[in-house]
C-alpha cells in the first residue's frame, strides 16, 4: 500500500456552520470535496502524524463511503491509530466519550444531525477535539483558512476495510480498531444513573416508548432500555438505523416525531415517551399527554439532578444557549448556582465544562447534557428523566405541575421559517438591527419594548469574543423574542423566532402555549415584518 499526493484546488465556501460542515450529500460526493475538507482539518490541527482518532457517524447515506476515505487519508497522513464503530456507527455523544476514554487526539463525526439523509438530502462532517467537544471557533477558522489554500491531499492506495466485525486491522502502518459502538457508552451511563431504581420502575409496570427514528440511537436504546433496564420488548420503536432514516426527518420534536406524539396523546398512551435524533445528541421528552419543552426539561433536570448518583454532590453550575428559555435561570437562582448564557452551539459550553464552572448544559434545540462528555446527549437525558421519575414516583405531568408551582412557567415556542430566500432573510435581520436603538419604548401588539440588543459573548475562560449571535427584544412584562438565522440548514436561510413569556399565575399554567404567547407572536410579526419580507404568512415548523 502506498500513500500518494493528489493535486486539488480550493473549493469555495467550505465554512462550518453551528456544528461542522453541512451540505447536500451530492456536494460531499463531488470530486475532492470530502478529501479537501479532511486534509484541511488534518493540516489545521498540525498534521496527523502519530495521532489517534475516533471515527464514526450516524449511518446516513454516504457514511460508509466517507469513513473509508477518512481512514485512507488518516493512514496516508501517518496517523497511528483510528478507533471506529462497527459498521461505521457511533452516536455523537458516544464518539465524544470514546475520544476522552481513549485519550485520542480528536474525532471525525459524520452526521447532519436531525437533517434528513439520502443522496438528495444532507450530509455533514465535524471535527471534535481531544476534550471530546466540537472544534472551537479558533480551530474552525483555521480549518476554513486551510480549505482556501488547499492544493494537495494525501491518500493511501488501499482496498476498503471490512468494518463489520470488532477487532484490530491494519491500513498500511496505521492500526484500525473496530469496536462495538454501544459497550463503552452503556458502561458510562451505568456510573451516572441508578439502574436498580429504573429497573424497579419498569418491574412495577411503568411503560415507555422510545422512538429511535430509524437513526443511530436504536442499538443504544435497545441495549440500555430493554436489555439492561428491563423495559418491555418493543419499548424501542424504529430501532434499526437506515441510510435515509426511513424517509423521515430524524428530528425529535412534536412535528417530526408525530408518530410518537400520537401514541402519547392516544387512549393507550404509555407513562413516558422519548425520542432522539439522527446522531443521538438531541432528545424529546413527553409524558402521557404532557410534552416537555427542551427548556423546561433543562430546568427540571437542574432542579432534580442530585437524585441521580452521578450528580449526588450537586451541580457546579448550569449553562444555556441564549435563545433557550430562562426557566433554568430561576432554578439556578433558587439553588444559588452560577448560570451562564452562551451563543447557540454546543462548542460554547466546552470551556465552561473543562474549567469546572458548569456541570449541566442545555439548549432549546432539544439538546441537554452534562460534563460526562463534551456533546449533548439524547439518551443521557432520557435516562436522567427515568432516574428522576423513579426517585420521585411522580408522573411527568405532575412533576411539571409541581415544578411550575415552585418556579413559575416559562411559556415557550419557536417558529421556523425554512428555506427562505437568503437575501430576504438577511434583509429582515438587518432591518431589525438598524432599529435596535430606537425600539425601546415602542409598542407592538400591546407590549412595550424595554430593551433591544444583538447578543455577543466573551468566553469567561479564554476571553475569546463572539459577536452577532441573535437579536433580542425584551418587553416590559418580561416577555422576550429572539430572532436568529440557523447555522445548520443547507438550503437558503432558516429564520428562527424564539418566543417566551413567564407566567406566575397557577390558574394559567394549563393554557396552550399559542394562547399564552399570542401577543408576543403578534409583536414579533410586527417588529420583523415577517410576512412582507419573506412572503410567508405562517411558520413552516412550530415547536
Ligand atoms: C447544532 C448544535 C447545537 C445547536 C444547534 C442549533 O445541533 O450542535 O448546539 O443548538 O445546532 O442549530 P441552528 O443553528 O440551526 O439553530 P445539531 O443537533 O444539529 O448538531
Amino acid at each position: 500500500m502506498t500513500a500518494h499526493t493528489v493535486a486539488t484546488q480550493p473549493i469555495p465556501d467550505q465554512k462550518a456552520g453551528t456544528s461542522g460542515l453541512r451540505r447536500k450529500t451530492r456536494d460531499f460526493m463531488a470530486p475532492h470535496f470530502l478529501e479537501n475538507y479532511v486534509q484541511a482539518i488534518l493540516n489545521a490541527i498540525g498534521g496527523a502524524a502519530d495521532k489517534r482518532f475516533v471515527v464514526g457517524g450516524d449511518g446516513r447515506f454516504f457514511n460508509d463511503r466517507a469513513i473509508q476515505v477518512i481512514l485512507r487519508m488518516a493512514a496516508a497522513n501517518s496517523a497511528a491509530e483510528v478507533i471506529v464503530g462497527r459498521n461505521g456507527l457511533l452516536s455523537t455523544p458516544a464518539a465524544s466519550h470514546l475520544i476522552r476514554l481513549n485519550k485520542a487526539d480528536g474525532g471525525f463525526i459524520l452526521s447532519a444531525s436531525h437533517n434528513p439523509g439520502g443522496i438528495d438530502e444532507d450530509f455533514g462532517l465535524k471535527f471534535n477535539m481531544a476534550n471530546g467537544g466540537p472544534a472551537t471557533e479558533a480551530v474552525t477558522d483555521q480549518i476554513l483558512a486551510e480549505t482556501k489554500s488547499m492544493r494537495a491531499y494525501k491518500m493511501l492506495d488501499a482496498q476498503d476495510i471490512d468494518l463489520g466485525q470488532p477487532g484490530e486491522r491494519r491500513l498500511g502502518d496505521m492500526a484500525v480498531r473496530i469496536i462495538d459502538p454501544v459497550t463503552d457508552y452503556a458502561a458510562l451511563m451505568e456510573t451516572l444513573f441508578n439502574f436498580d431504581a429504573i429497573r424497579g420502575l419498569f418491574s412495577d409496570g411503568f411503560t415507555m416508548r422510545f422512538d429511535a427514528m430509524h437513526a443511530v440511537t436504536g442499538p443504544y436504546a435497545q441495549e440500555l432500555l430493554e436489555n439492561q433496564l428491563w423495559a418491555a420488548p418493543g419499548t424501542v420503536i424504529n430501532a434499526t438505523p437506515l441510510p435515509d432514516f426511513g424517509g423521515g426527518h430524524p428530528d425529535p420534536n412534536p412535528i417530526w416525531a408525530h408518530a410518537l406524539m400520537d401514541i402519547m396523546t392516544g387512549p393507550d398512551a404509555p407513562d413516558f415517551g422519548a425520542a432522539s435524533d439522527g446522531d443521538g445528541d438531541r432528545n424529546m421528552i413527553v409524558g402521557r399527554g404532557a410534552y416537555v419543552t427542551p427548556s423546561d426539561s433543562l430546568a427540571v433536570i437542574a432542579a432534580n439532578a442530585q437524585l441521580a448518583p452521578g450528580y449526588r454532590g450537586g451541580l457546579a453550575g448550569v449553562a444555556r444557549s441564549m435563545p433557550t428559555s430562562t426557566a433554568v435561570d430561576r432554578v439556578a437562582q433558587a439553588k444559588n448556582m452560577p448560570c451562564f448564557e452562551v451563543p447557540t452551539g454546543w462548542k460554547f459550553f466546552g470551556n465552561l465544562m473543562d474549567a469546572g464552572k458548569v456541570t449541566l448544559c442545555g439548549e432549546e434545540s432539544a439538546g441537554t447534557g452534562s460534563d460526562h462528555v463534551r456533546e449533548k446527549d439524547g439518551l443521557w437525558a432520557v435516562l436522567m428523566w427515568l432516574n428522576i421519575l423513579a426517585a420521585t414516583k411522580q408522573s411527568v405531568a405532575s412533576l411539571m405541575q409541581s415544578h411550575w408551582q415552585t418556579y413559575g412557567r416559562n411559556f415557550y415556542t419557536r417558529h421556523d421559517y425554512e428555506a427562505v430566500d437568503s437575501t430576504a432573510a438577511n434583509g429582515l435581520m438587518d432591518a431589525i438591527r438598524q432599529r435596535l436603538n430606537s425600539l425601546p419604548g415602542q409598542h407592538f401588539a400591546g407590549l412595550t419594548v424595554s430593551e433591544a440588543d444583538e447578543f455577543g459573548y466573551t468566553d469567561p475562560v479564554d476571553g475569546s469574543e463572539t459577536t452577532g449571535q441573535g437579536l433580542r427584544i425584551l418587553f416590559s412584562d418580561g416577555a422576550r423574542v429572539v430572532f436568529r438565522l440557523s447555522g445548520t440548514g443547507t438550503e437558503g436561510a432558516t429564520l428562527r423566532v424564539y418566543l417566551e413569556k413567564l407566567e406566575n399565575d397557577p390558574d394559567r399554567f394549563g393554557d396552550a402555549p399559542a394562547t399564552a404567547l399570542a401577543d408576543v407572536i403578534r409583536a414579533a410579526q410586527e417588529i420583523a415584518e415577517i410576512t412582507p419580507r419573506t412572503g410567508r404568512d405562517k411558520p413552516d415548523v412550530t415547536t
